[in-house]
């Protein structure tokens, strides 16, 4: 991509408008930035964004535009027309929605908007690994990330993308001897157009979004992006046990692997990683290899062992060996942030187990939650800033393992109508109320989980802030 000399509109200053704003900036570009948020709201970001940024050799930071954010035009408070009157291309953050009136401007104009995960990877030296599906990002983009270093065939390997870190922020570190494991979100991946993973995954994919999409079928086709571009010289990582993606392979060029947790497949030509009672497997050419036991596997629930099989096959396209594999589950580091709020053990009090998995922003991540609670009655706290679900294949699971739900918030009424006598349901204003209502009705050996399936919105900044009062609430018990 030409960049050197070329107007840019970046949109939203946040994480990754901050992060493509520098790297354009780096690479010659004429950057402008507009965010809704006034300009006193966005004191921190604007200190981020003019911390010196790197100049490239042809370029100097003199005689550039000096407005009001050095060296960056600004309009903050919104996004009138001048914002893209002189832009020959327009750069979105994730969380700009594309159908924004200025947008659909820019379109008239045929002016392209791309993503910045699309203009970072354009100027990435290093090999791309992309990890995508409705649940379990995060957590398979740091596993692939351990068991890549643990394999040592790369100088340096880092983890980038919805998970925390923009690749635009990371991609002026980079080189071609490196590689980078990026959580690709439909959010991010819908605006791009080249975008070109060298190893593509495709863990999953059920009804989310759908406020920002529309359908399923545009939620799939920004997906499904994550491939588009592959050739026979790469991979795809697929689900074998999900119908929903497994068909991915159908419409791209990369070679198809694939990972089940459904037992030994039938199918002796079957090329991909699988688990057969307590151990996992990987099978190629008809031979099997074992891995690994389940109890090698660093994160509870049954959910992380699809997760976990997922990471072992991009190991192995990159000449992992199973021994190293192991040492990298051994030593695997819980420690990051995007694991918090993910199914964490918070706490047991008299018997009784609090979990938090503020994290679960859908329907079919609760579903995970309550699938891993096996032989166990559950008190369930959900609620939240609905995005367009379905709560119906919650229905039977609730039955027979959820002893009571708790409804937080006020947009909870959907939830109440389709679980409707399958479980007592009761409604709580603060988390402090709905976790104590959970406490009072649970006996040792129950779990209170909080699972919301819904985003935070409409009480929290994220899910990291309801979480946190999750956890507090816990605490003062
Ligand atoms: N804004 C506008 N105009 C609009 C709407 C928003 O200017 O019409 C502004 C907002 O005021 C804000 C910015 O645009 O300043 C939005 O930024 P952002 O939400 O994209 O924030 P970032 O910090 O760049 O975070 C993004 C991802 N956010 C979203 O996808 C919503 C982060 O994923 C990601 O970690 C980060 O880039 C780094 O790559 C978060 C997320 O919630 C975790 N992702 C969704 C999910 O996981 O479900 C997809």
């Amino acid at each position: 991509m030409q960049l050197h000399g070329k107007h840019v509109t970046v949109f939203g200053l946040n994480r990754s408008g901050i992060a493509a704003a520098k790297l354009l900036y780096s690479q010659g570009a004429v950057v402008t930035v507009t965010d809704t948020r006034a300009r006193e709201a966005l004191s921190a970001e604007i200190a981020a964004l003019t911390a010196p940024p790197e100049p490239s050799k042809s370029q100097t930071a003199n005689g550039r535009l000096s407005n009001t954010c050095n060296p960056y035009q600004t309009y903050f408070g919104g996004h009138p027309l001048e914002c893209i009157t002189d832009a020959a291309l327009i750069v979105v953050s994730p969380g700009v929605p594309l159908d924004i009136p200025i947008l659909c401007d820019a379109r008239l104009r045929n002016l392209p908007i791309l993503a910045e995960l699309e203009v970072a990877a354009s100027v990435c030296p290093a090999t791309i690994v992309a990890i995508t599906g409705t649940k379990g990002k995060s957590t398979t983009t740091l596993l692939t990330a351990a068991i890549l270093k643990a394999g040592g065939r790369f100088r340096n390997v880092c983890v980038a993308g919805n998970i925390g870190v923009p690749l635009a922020a990371e991609v002026q570190n980079l080189t071609s001897r490196d590689i980078v494991v990026v959580e690709a979100s439909s959010f991010q991946l819908e605006s791009t157009v080249t975008f070109h993973p060298k190893v593509s995954v495709v863990l999953n994919l059920s009804r989310d979004h759908l406020d920002r999409h529309g359908t399923m079928s545009a939620y799939r086709a920004a997906k499904q992006k994550i491939s588009e571009n592959q050739t026979s010289e790469d991979w795809i990582i697929l689900n074998d046990s999900e119908a929903s993606v497994k068909d991915f392979a159908a419409s791209t060029s990369a070679k198809a692997i694939y990972f089940t947790d459904k037992g030994v497949p039938e199918n002796p030509t079957f090329l991909g990683t699988f688990r057969a009672g307590s151990e996992l497997f990987v099978q190629q050419h008809g031979i099997r290899e074992k891995i690994c036991n389940i109890a090698d596997i660093p994160l509870p629930g049954a959910h992380n062992v699809q997760n976990v099989l997922a990471a072992i096959a991009v190991g192995r396209i990159f000449g992992v060996t199973g021994a190293e594999i192991r040492e990298a589950l051994q030593c695997f580091d819980r420690s990051h942030p995007a694991l918090s709020h993910a199914f964490e053990m918070v706490r047991t009090l008299k018997g009784v187990r609090f979990i938090n998995d503020s994290k679960a922003t859908n329907v079919a991540a609760v579903k995970a939650a309550l699938e891993s609670l096996a032989d166990t009655q559950v008190l369930l706290i959900m609620g939240g800033y609905d995005k367009g679900n379905d709560y119906t294949p919650l229905r039977e699971i609730v039955q027979t393992r959820v002893k009571g739900a708790v409804m937080l918030g006020e947009y909870t009424q959907q939830i109440e109508k389709t679980l409707a006598n399958t479980t007592k349901i009761m409604k709580a204003k603060t988390m402090t109320e709905a976790v104590q209502m959970a406490h009072k009705h649970a006996v040792p050996g129950d779990v209170v989980l909080l699972s919301p399936a819904n985003a935070s919105f409409d009480m929290y900044s994220d899910y990291k802030a309801r979480g946190t009062d999750f956890k507090e609430a816990v605490d003062a018990l």
